[in-house]
């Protein structure tokens, strides 16, 4: 298996993630977006023409877009690691909820993650009304969460699933700025950030970060 990516990229972190949690065996092939472009380029664009990484081989199989990549390696190596999908009822709650991620908290978080921890690595400017706006619809999604998790112990039902493990990069950066205060004042919220950020197949690829 191959994953182009980049180890500083949320979307790639995604799929490390769950490779480590199914304890697969990996390439990285590194795709330098920042100096050379690469991911605009062959021969990448040939793997996702949107330009954006990461994107995956399986043998003859190639994907894009991080979840459903995580998707077709929870189920494709079902019987590996860490069970990250049900079957069934159970897994149709797994799939409203891993929507939420994608479609309310996704963006909201990304917006948030751009204005105050990329924007001020790269030297620009953080709009503190984008940043007002974003956060309080944070906010309304995280009580959304708190009372979801006041129902199951993490998102998708009584087990750590493909939900979770999709909010764990951008979570991960968003601890170290202002909004932590949104996640560490919702009590269910803030165990299950706890909870998540510690599991050890995602402590591998913080460390990826460190020791490149
Ligand atoms: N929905 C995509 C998003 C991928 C994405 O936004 N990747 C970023 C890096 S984290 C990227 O390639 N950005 C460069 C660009 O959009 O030109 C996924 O989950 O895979």
């Amino acid at each position: 298996m191959k994953v182009h990516g980049a180890v500083y990229s949320t979307a790639s972190q995604r799929v490390f993630a769950c490779l480590y949690e199914k304890q697969l065996e990996f390439e990285l092939v590194p795709i330098d977006m920042i100096g050379a472009g690469a991911h605009k380029k062959e021969p990448f664009i040939s793997l996702n023409p949107f330009g954006q990484v990461p994107a995956f081989e399986d043998g003859d199989l190639t994907l894009f877009e991080s979840r459903a990549i995580n998707l077709y390696i929870a189920h494709a190596y079902a019987d590996k690691g860490t069970q990250l999908v049900y079957d069934g009822k159970k897994m149709a709650t797994v799939s409203v909820w891993m929507e939420v991620e994608a479609h309310q908290f996704g963006p909201v978080a990304l917006k948030l993650v751009w204005e105050l921890v990329l924007n001020p690595t790269l030297g620009m400017t953080t709009d503190a009304a984008v940043v007002q706006e974003a956060a309080a619809k944070l906010g309304q999604v995280l009580d959304i969460y708190e009372a979801r998790l006041g129902q199951s112990k993490y998102l998708g039902g009584d087990d750590f699933t493909l939900v979770d493990l999709h909010h764990l990069p951008f979570i991960q950066s968003l601890m170290g700025s202002q909004v932590k205060k949104l996640f560490d004042s919702r009590p269910r919220v803030s165990a299950w950030c706890t909870q998540i950020l510690a599991r050890p197949a995602w402590l591998k690829v913080v460390a990826m970060q460190v020791n490149n």
